[in-house]
């Protein structure tokens, strides 16, 4: 099976977790897609649900498909939300932002009672790091906060896009950052956000209820650790 596949598989049996009345989180990248094109179909179909976006993409996928939409002024909580990753721990830490969603990820994830994970099996490591870590940062004066994020021993690089830097649904740059092997994500994930001119970093820890995988035998529920 390919990773495409997988990544199909994964987001089929995301949606046996969804039942009607539910406010759902609606993730973003090429995995969530597949989810989101599932639920239109069931939408379609008569099933009733609501839904919230991590990111602009997502919301005019839901929109097209006629997915009903919400906000924050309707509900307090969101049920469950589905959501891609691009590197997956067996902790359940994760490494999210490939796609530069990260902070309305980390928000609505906050948010949901719980948060399922869904990815294709090269994305599960023993250990987090080998890909680059999105670091979501202001604009103002970039190049200081990268110094100061490059001084807890990383090294980084400001996204680029289109032969311009890269600018999130926020408004916001993004630093991808090598710092090798992480050894404690938790502590990375709090040294990065005490630094001022960092918005948010695509360290998730302790926030995924469950993650599914993709393989060859079918999609699983990764056990915890
Ligand atoms: C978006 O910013 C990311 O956090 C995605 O959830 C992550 O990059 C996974 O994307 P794919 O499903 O496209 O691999």
């Amino acid at each position: 099976m390919t990773a495409e596949q997988q990544k199909q598989q994964v987001a089929l049996k995301a949606l046996e977790y969804i039942k009607e009345g539910m406010v759902v989180g609606l993730g973003t990248g090429s995995t969530a897609k597949f989810f989101i094109e599932g639920l239109g179909t069931k939408v379609a179909e008569g099933f009733q649900i609501k839904t919230i976006c991590t990111s602009e993409e997502s919301e005019n996928l839901a929109k097209q498909l006629n997915i009903p939409l919400t906000d924050f002024t309707e509900v307090e909580v969101i049920d469950i939300t589905i959501d891609g990753a691009d590197e997956v721990d067996k902790q359940f830490n994760l490494i999210k932002g490939g796609g530069g969603a990260l902070l309305r990820e980390k928000i609505i994830a906050s948010s949901s009672k719980q948060e399922i994970i869904i990815v294709d099996e090269k994305k599960v490591v023993e250990k987090l790091g080998k890909f680059h870590l999105p670091v979501e940062i202001i604009p103002y004066v970039w190049q200081t906060t990268q110094r100061k994020i490059e001084a807890l021993q990383g090294i980084t690089m400001i996204r680029q896009r289109d032969g311009g830097i890269f600018v999130t649904d926020n408004g916001n740059y993004i630093l991808d950052c090598n710092f090798g092997s992480i050894d404690n994500p938790q502590l990375l994930e709090r040294n990065l956000n005490m630094i001022p001119g960092v918005v948010e970093n695509g360290l998730f820890v302790n926030i995924a209820t469950t993650v599914i995988v993709g393989s060859d035998e079918g999609a699983r529920e990764l056990e915890k650790q």
